[in-house]
């Protein structure tokens, strides 16, 4: 059996390699060439896109915005990982944002961006995406592009069943991907079966102000839960995750969690353990993650470890949770805009799975059970299944939806995105992907109303599509225009790291609500200098806090002196611009943090900690006016030992 299951990886590979090679051949066969390809994505020179795209940065931690259908890259916003363009994670401001259970974490691997939703629709408030290598979930606020929450998820390893939003964003879920002991502890790897758990958690999102916190984990058997989707319309109030690893192994796993026909889709009721955790059910367990916060109006952010969370044992809660077999080690677990259909993506499947919310709650009615896992009841197969899809492609992945009545699949292992009908389960058409595609995007895709314009495809390998650049190149996204019946490829794009999945949303929703600048009045940040007539520099001990001000082109003060060798300096820099579109930055030679990138009405700080004598410059980094390379300054520093009193000065001779 572990031999057979062997030979159809070793297969797998092998056409996986021999459809990368004989897509090379036949690239240009297909409409993307043709003038009518180039009209559709063409944007002129000031005129916007019609979408945005946010998509996810893979190992690059980080969450990338484009526009479609140009395919243009309009900012990078960093979420998980320290990024100098922006001084993220190195100002004194931003440092707290990265910190975890684990210390200070720089780096993550971001996967799947959900945009919130009222009423099943997309706001356009937030952004949320997952971090998935030290459990984290952040929340980027639309207003400003930037990353203002991030949560760590204990109990969690591998946080990939993540960022999922329910129909009124009233939580932001994240599943585990890696079962784990809970709490951790030490013990035998070999004793996994029976004794690690996979937590899945229900952070609420404060409908005013959209702070998250955690309302509730679910400990359930030790699977591996791949993916997650909301129900919508009639099944809002469930949630859905694909596991695999059913098996519960712990080694070898590509043959040994491969063993079973079928994983399931769990299925579950998070109304009813919300009732139940109202009404105090839960364990409280003694806990240590981060919790940190963005404030806009202090430019700062703060770290709390909090150091509980409140657990659910599923089988305390009954109807709260049930399984839904499904075929080999499914991997998307896709929910269509009706809420009607469960599509079970089984990687290693011939068929694809649909399951059927109506007949879910009616098997469960009538108690159609096929034995239980761990007191968790086991529905039967074929009171679900909805239908099938007869062998559309091989390695299916993801499914996403036009809101017409289509379900447009992704094929790893043939490289294709497939359409079909929901319902009659017929497919439509075929497209190829250069080449094997992982995600694909419908923007609104995962609500109740897409905008079933554009698909996304989201490529992992991209070998001869671009220009090489050594043996590391770049990954790509695909865009294809599917408003008509068949699909027709428009353009493809290189994409920042590894595109996992992508969000994306009527540039319109967005746009109105996108601020231009940040009030200096409300600007409430511990060390800001609002006027010139605050500007100082004030000694205390070691520590020397330098209040300084920017405005076209100078800074105030520009000649600083007193520092000394030994000294510890914060440079508190307030940009009194209150103009769109004017940042300055600032940095000193020497200094091992990155320079600051500061908005109009906003404070940064660095630190800067001189270890030479000498009269130091510093200058804008950020190409500001015709007098840019006249906005400079110097700060004289002296030896620790000097007794030369702080000055400061701007245009005195
Ligand atoms: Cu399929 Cu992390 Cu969503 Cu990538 S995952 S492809
Ligand atoms: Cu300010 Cu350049």
């Amino acid at each position: 059996m572990k031999k057979i299951h062997y030979l159809l990886f070793t297969l797998a590979g092998v056409a996986m390699l021999f459809t990368s090679c004989n897509q090379q051949g036949n690239k240009s066969s297909n409409g993307a060439l043709s003038s009518s390809a180039a009209e559709k994505v063409y944007v002129a020179p000031g005129e916007h896109d019609e979408y945005y795209a946010f998509v996810s940065g893979g190992f690059s931690g980080q969450l990338s915005v484009y526009g479609l259908p140009s395919g243009r890259l309009f900012k990078v916003i960093p979420v998980f990982s320290q990024d100098a363009e922006k001084a993220w994670g190195y100002n004194e401001e931003t440092k707290p944002m990265l910190n975890t259970s684990h210390g200070f974490v720089p780096w993550d691997d971001s996967h799947h961006p959900d945009i919130s939703q009222t009423n099943g629709e997309l706001d356009g408030r937030y952004v949320f995406i997952n971090g998935n290598n030290t459990p984290r979930i952040a929340k980027i606020d639309l207003s400003t592009f930037e990353t203002t929450e991030i949560i760590e998820v204990p109990n969690s390893a591998g946080n990939h069943s993540s960022s999922f939003v329910t129909e009124n964003t009233e939580y932001v879920v994240a599943g585990t991907r890696f079962s784990v002991p809970v709490p951790q502890r030490d013990m035998p790897i070999k004793e996994y079966k029976g004794n690690f758990k996979g937590a899945l958690t229900f952070i609420s999102v404060a409908p005013e102000d959209g702070g998250m916190d955690i309302k509730f984990q679910l400990l359930m058997p030790g699977f591996d839960y791949d993916l997650s989707h909301p129900g919508r319309g009639a099944s809002h109030g469930w949630f859905f995750f694909t596991t695999y690893n059913t098996e519960e192994s712990h080694t070898l796993m590509e043959v040994n969690a491969s063993q079973n026909d079928k994983d399931f889709i769990a299925a579950v009721n998070w109304k009813k353990i919300e009732e139940y955790v109202n009404n105090g059910g839960g364990t409280m367990m003694p806990s240590n993650y981060a919790h940190n916060v963005y404030d806009e109006h202090t430019h700062t952010a703060t770290s709390t470890m909090k150091k509980e969370v409140l657990t659910v044992d599923p089988t305390k809660v009954p109807g709260a949770v049930y399984f839904l077999p499904t075929p080999k080690s499914p991997h998307g677990c896709d929910v269509d805009p009706s809420g009607e259909y469960i599509v079970g993506n089984g990687k290693l499947s011939a068929d694809l799975t649909v399951h059927s919310f109506t007949k879910m709650l009616a098997a469960i009615e009538n108690e159609k059970f096929d034995g239980e896992a761990y007191g968790i009841p086991i529905l039967n197969f074929e009171d679900v299944l909805a239908g099938t899809v007869s062998q559309p492609g091989l390695g299916p992945l993801h499914t996403e939806f036009d809101g017409q009545g289509n379900a447009y699949t992704t094929f790893f292992i043939s490289s294709e995105v497939v359409k079909w009908k929901l319902g009659t389960w017929e497919v439509v058409d075929r497209q190829p992907c250069y080449y094997s595609v992982g995600h694909l995007m419908i923007p609104g895709g995962n609500s109740r109303k897409p905008f079933g314009k554009y698909v996304l495809a989201m490529n992992k390998i991209t070998k001869d599509r671009y220009l090489p650049t050594g043996p590391e190149v770049t990954q790509s996204a695909q865009l294809y225009d599917i408003s008509g019946e068949k699909m027709e490829l428009l353009l493809d794009f290189p994409t920042v790291g590894e595109p996992h999945y992508a969000a994306g949303i009527a540039a319109d929703i967005v746009k109105q609500r996108s601020k231009k600048i940040f009030s200096l009045t409300d600007n409430k940040h511990k060390y800001a200098t609002t006027s010139d007539a605050d500007v100082r520099v004030e000694r205390n001990g070691k520590e020397v806090h330098i209040y300084m001000t920017m405005i076209r082109s100078h800074f105030n003060p520009d000649n600083i002196e007193g520092v000394k060798v030994g000294d510890k300096v914060y440079f508190h820099v307030t940009n009194l611009e209150q103009d769109y579109d004017v940042p300055h930055g600032v940095s000193v030679i020497g200094a091992n943090t990155s320079e600051l990138l500061i908005m109009p009405g906003q404070t940064e700080t660095f630190v800067w900690e001189p270890k030479q004598v000498g009269v130091w410059p510093f200058y804008c980094t950020d190409f500001c006016s015709a007098l840019h390379q006249e906005m400079q300054g110097y700060i004289r520093v002296s030896p620790a030992n000097s007794n030369i009193d702080l000055s400061w000065s701007l245009g005195e001779d």
